[in-house]
């Protein structure tokens, strides 16, 4: 069946979240039900809220524009518009907007019969999101630890809060995560690189099968995970990197809060030493 067809055939109205039929229609290719409206919703404000504090700002360059929030005096209340509480709306509408996207993605999802699995994936990103500008801000105790809305700005929190603890690469979570950012990486060249080399052969030649590619890494590595397996595999790493991103981070502060080479004095205390 054509794509085309394909997706005549499946556009049918039915199984929303909520609301019944409300919003159940599509406009040109997107989906737009109740959930796509929110994102519309929490979008445009949100965005016309970063417009609002450009303005206020000085610059409309978009590498300096920056959206800072409140003062540490804040604490967990409301700031003056003006004093972060712009970078307070920002933030509710960018949890309001990623979480409608992510109800989008498992209406879709529902609509055509297939897993969650990408609303559960996507859900970590959230989730990664979450913990920097709510979980890790509420446990210190002020909304001024979030993050700075802004290109270059948000670049000099994530520097200046990994200097806070004096050598982040000490982190022992933030080690998790980088690892498995990079073997996310390696899977994904692995897994690209095998699948072109299998089924798109240069002109003439026959396509491979998944015995093929099997064959290739119990050759090489004396084992191979399978085709299904290793879709499993790179989901699991993926979101490995992005769970102990957000450990690496709502540790830091509420849980160390000297510099983290210091943390794995730990080692050097081990009662085996003495
Ligand atoms: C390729 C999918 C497309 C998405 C894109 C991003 C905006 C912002 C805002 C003009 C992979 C769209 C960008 C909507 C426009 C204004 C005011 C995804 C793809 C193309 N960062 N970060 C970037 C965000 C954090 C860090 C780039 C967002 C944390 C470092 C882009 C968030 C920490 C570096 C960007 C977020 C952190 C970047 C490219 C939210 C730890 C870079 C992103 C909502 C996670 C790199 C100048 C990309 C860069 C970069 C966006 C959070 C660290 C501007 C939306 C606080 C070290 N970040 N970031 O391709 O070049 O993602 O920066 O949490 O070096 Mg960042
Ligand atoms: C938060 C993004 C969520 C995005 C969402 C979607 C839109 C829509 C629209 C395109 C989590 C947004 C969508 C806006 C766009 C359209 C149409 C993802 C998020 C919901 N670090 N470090 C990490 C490395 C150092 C430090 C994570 C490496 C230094 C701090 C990752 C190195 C110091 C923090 C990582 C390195 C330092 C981190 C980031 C190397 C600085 C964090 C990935 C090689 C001096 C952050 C949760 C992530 C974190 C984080 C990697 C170096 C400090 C593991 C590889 C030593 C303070 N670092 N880092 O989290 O854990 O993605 O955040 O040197 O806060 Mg680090
Ligand atoms: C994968 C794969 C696979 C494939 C694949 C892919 C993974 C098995 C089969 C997919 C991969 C790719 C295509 C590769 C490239 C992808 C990346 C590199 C990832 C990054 C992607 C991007 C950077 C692109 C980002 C683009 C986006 C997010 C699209 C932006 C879309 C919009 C702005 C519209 C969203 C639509 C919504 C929210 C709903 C519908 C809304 C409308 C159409 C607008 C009209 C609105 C309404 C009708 C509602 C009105 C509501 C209002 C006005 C709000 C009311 C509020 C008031 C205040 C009044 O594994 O192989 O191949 O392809």
């Amino acid at each position: 069946m054509a794509m085309l067809s394909f997706e005549r055939k499946y556009r049918v109205r039915g199984g929303t979240l909520i609301g019944g039929d409300l919003f159940d229609f599509w406009v040109g290719p997107f989906y737009v039900g109740f959930f796509g409206v929110t994102t519309i919703f929490f979008t445009l404000l949100g965005t016309l809220m970063i417009f609002y504090g450009a303005a206020l700002g000085g610059t409309w360059n978009p590498w300096t524009i920056n959206i800072a929030p409140p003062d540490l005096k804040y604490g967990l209340g409301l700031a003056p518009l003006k004093e972060g509480g712009i970078w307070q709306i920002v933030t509710v509408c960018a949890l309001g907007a990623f979480g409608s996207w992510a109800l989008r993605q498992a209406e879709i999802s529902r609509k055509l019969g297939m897993g969650y699995h990408i609303p559960v994936a996507y859900g970590m990103a959230i989730f990664a999101y979450f913990t920097l500008v709510v979980i890790r801000p509420v446990l210190m105790g002020a909304w001024g630890h979030g993050f700075p809305y802004g290109i270059l700005s948000h670049l000099d929190w994530v520097s200046n809060t990994g200097y806070q603890y004096l050598h982040f690469h000490y982190n022992p979570a933030h080690m998790l995560a980088v690892t498995f950012f990079f073997t996310t990486t390696l899977a994904l060249s692995l897994h690209g690189a095998l699948v072109l080399s299998a089924i798109n052969p240069p002109k003439g030649e026959d396509v491979k099968t998944a015995e093929h590619e099997n064959t290739f890494f119990r050759d090489t590595i004396g084992y191979s995970i399978g085709t299904l397996g290793i879709h499993r595999l790179g989901l699991f790493l993926a979101l490995s990197a992005g769970f102990w991103s957000a450990v690496c981070i709502v540790i830091s502060g509420p849980f160390w809060t000297h510099g983290w080479p210091q943390w794995w004095s730990w080692w050097l205390n081990l009662p085996i030493w003495n």
